[in-house]
């Protein structure tokens, strides 16, 4: 395959919104990075951008929580972001902003050229309006009770507790957040991307041109997107925090975020070229430019649909590949900022890298685990035992155990210095390791290029832990006891030991080329260790085996990596269970102390007569076991005594009881409700609960005891 003139790689902007946690790194920036890191020991074109998300209504929200300013916002969390991918060695050419003034104007000259040139609808339609406030609402600020679950505090946009997606109209009693009163109807008129106009290129683009080169993952959710037929997509916004629409009669009118946020990656390579009196224009206007964006899979129907079909009507290049990667969980959960479930970036760099057993390594290590459980094909889990053990037994034990005794041995058997290599005496076991160093370049490059990152890195481990076969099985510690009469070790054992010690270390030089795209801190230590420069990671050194020259002195061994010790990740568990309470009990407080008036009475179902409610049997039962149903985490599995005979029945109530707190409670139960399965249980049953402001379960039950079975009328 021939190689691109040159390369622009993307990593999502995050919203300045708040502190950014490991799923976000895992999903989009490390990749990109290892990926930049790469591309640029090959000494290709490359420029890496990405920068702040400073628009949509996610700013003004947090504002509104934070009791500030949308401005002060962006001001406050882009300086921490960008400080803590530095921190975690995230290299960006450039970390921008969508704030900044060349991004306003890049952004309006886009949505005029498609506008002029007729590739823009617009349409009126009635939206939701605050008179108190004088303003339209954005989804976000619309709240209403959910017409399919009936949380009452779904957005406009989304209910978060059963994660439908909706539009504003359809949540019942719906209330403005900004006022709290309910919304009036109000014509507007708003300017639309017509999606429709561009199924043919977009399915001969994703499905027939990329269908087998981008991750089936990716293909799959563009192309049901596709066949679930698109439609015009709103480009702009009555809010007042964005980029104005560059139109005289859109007065109070932004930009749709998702419009402006895309091209904030040709603002960013703009200002770039500007720092580093370079041209941006090829980067996105040439064909012989790769452009590739990393994201999370939330962020696929924008990267695949929305944003290529913008550039080509704006005539810039697309995109060669969207990698994407699927959710990374947390110890057994989604990550989840509203429910504080979730490792900030700034949390792991206090607690383990500005600590005074920490350091950059430990951001290397952080790096490595990420990378090994990488979300590339499907969800995957982070949990402190893995965290622990990847570096435990991983990085410790095996490529930082090689590296220490190819230093200890060089010392203490060849004077501190690069031995001889004797190519005549190389056996089968050397050669063997020669090609196996050969190999692994061949193997890790093909597998970067295809963005199969946690594959490649597992081969420099694997390169790594036959290092440590080779010495163990040379055992060079044992060659030197070959003694001779002066008693020091003889010249063909010495012989022997160079040999061993010099491939080890060639090797050394190897693993540092090839470890550094992913742990660039460890890189550089070892590049300490050796004595010699950056550039031996030119990646075209991979595969060599003449990188230390022979008699060069290096430095004394130093451990690569310390050991993660039981209790470290114990606080970490306790630490995340203790944040998570802290905010369910802020969240219950917060809705208790709530005016009833705010909350929305519950519709009253239509009258039924008395026939229809005697068909119902409630009984007073006793429970008398409960127990967890495996892999559900609201589920429990309970028996209950009804006098006459005693009954399973699984309940939805897993996450407000434990199981031994209720053996012995008296219930009400409806018992003629037709069986039903549930995880492949059989429930016969139905236990009535009450549900009180902050969303707790209450069993209803008798205020004095009664005996098991009696009835309920
Ligand atoms: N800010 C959403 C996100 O952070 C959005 C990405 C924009 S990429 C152009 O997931
Ligand atoms: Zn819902």
């Amino acid at each position: 395959m021939s190689q691109p003139k040159r390369y622009l790689i993307t990593a999502a902007l995050p919203y300045a919104n708040g502190l950014k946690h490991i799923g976000h790194l895992a999903g989009a920036y490390l990749p990109a990075d290892i990926y930049v890191r790469y591309l640029k020991a090959q000494k290709r074109d490359v420029v890496f951008v990405c920068g702040s998300d400073e628009h949509g209504t996610a700013i003004p929200i947090q504002a509104m929580k934070e009791g500030t300013t949308a401005q002060a916002i962006i001001d406050k969390y882009h300086p921490i972001i960008e400080q803590n991918f530095k921190d975690l060695g995230i290299q960006f050419d450039i970390y921008h902003r969508t704030s900044a003034p060349i991004h306003h104007e890049t952004a309006q000259e886009f949505f005029t050229v498609l506008n002029n040139n007729g590739d823009l609808e617009t349409k009126d339609s009635e939206q939701y309006y605050d008179e108190e406030a004088k303003t339209f609402l954005a989804d976000r600020y619309i709240k209403g009770t959910c017409p399919n679950c009936g949380n009452e505090n779904a957005y406009g946009d989304q209910c978060e507790k059963c994660g439908t997606a909706l539009s504003p109209d359809e949540l019942i009693n719906p209330v403005s957040t900004l006022s709290g009163k309910p919304p009036v109807k109000k014509a507007t008129k708003h300017w639309y991307l017509p999606l429709n106009r561009h199924e043919d290129f977009l399915r001969e683009w994703i499905i027939k041109e990329h269908g087998n080169d981008w991750r089936s993952t990716v293909v799959g959710q563009c192309k049901s997107w596709i066949d679930g037929g698109l439609q015009p997509r709103a480009v702009t916004r009555d809010l007042d925090w964005g980029i104005q629409v560059p139109l005289p009669d859109a007065k109070g009118k932004v930009l749709y975020v998702w419009f402006d946020a895309p091209i904030g990656y040709i603002s960013a390579t703009k200002q770039w070229a500007i720092d580093n009196n370079k041209d941006w224009s090829p980067y996105w206007n040439d064909k012989d430019t790769k452009l590739v964006h990393f994201i999370g899979k939330d962020n696929i129907v924008f990267h695949c649909i929305i944003f290529p079909v913008m550039l080509k009507l704006h005539g810039n290049i697309l995109p060669a590949n969207v990698p994407a990667n699927e959710f990374m969980n947390l110890e057994g959960d989604k990550m989840s900022t509203s429910r504080n479930w979730k490792l900030d970036m700034q949390d792991y760099i206090d607690d383990f890298i500005n600590k005074e057993n920490g350091g950059s390594q430990m951001a290397d290590v952080l790096r490595y685990y990420l990378t090994t459980i990488a979300p590339e094909t499907k969800d995957s889990e982070f949990t402190w035992k893995g965290f622990q053990d990847a570096n435990n037994s991983e990085l410790v034990s095996i490529f930082g155990n090689f590296v220490n005794r190819a230093f200890v041995l060089m010392h203490k058997l060849c004077g501190g210095k690069v031995p001889t290599y004797h190519a005549d005496l190389a056996d089968a076991a050397d050669n063997k390791l020669i090609e196996d160093i050969k190999a692994a370049k061949e193997t890790i490059e093909s597998l970067l290029e295809q963005y199969k990152f946690r594959d490649a890195l597992f081969e420099v481990i694997d390169l790594a832990r036959k290092g440590n076969k080779y010495m163990q099985d040379k055992a060079p510690w044992i060659v030197a006891k070959q003694t001779g009469e002066d008693g020091n070790t003889t010249e063909s054992a010495q012989k022997l030991i160079d040999n061993c010690l010099h491939l080890c270390l060639q090797l050394t030089a190897n693993l540092a080329i090839f470890i550094h795209p992913f742990l660039p801190f460890t890189a550089k230590k070892m590049l300490h260790l050796m004595k010699v420069v950056e550039k031996i990671l030119d990646w075209e050194n991979a595969g060599s085996l003449k990188l230390l020259s022979v008699g060069y002195t290096l430095r004394a061994p130093e451990l690569l990596f310390r050991k993660i010790e039981d209790d470290e990740v114990k606080a970490q568990v306790e630490k995340l269970q203790a944040a998570a309470k802290a905010k369910d009990a802020e969240k219950a407080q917060a809705e208790a102390s709530k005016p009833v008036a705010e909350k929305a009475p519950a519709e009253i179902k239509p009258t039924i007569q008395f026939d229809d409610f005697a068909k119902i049997d409630l009984r007073v039962g006793k429970i008398v076991s409960a127990e967890k149903v495996e892999k559900a985490d609201k589920l429990l599995k309970l028996q209950v005594d009804l006098g006459f005979e005693t009954r399973t029945i699984v309940s939805g109530i897993a996450m407000h009881f434990k199981p031994e707190e209720i053996v012995g409670k008296q219930v009400t139960v409806v018992t003629n409700l037709a069986p039903r399965k549930m995880r492949g249980i059989e429930s016969n049953g139905m236990i009535l609960m009450a549900e009180d402001a902050s969303g707790k379960l209450h069993f209803v039950n008798p205020d004095n005891e009664v005996n098991a079975g009696a009835g309920v009328s």
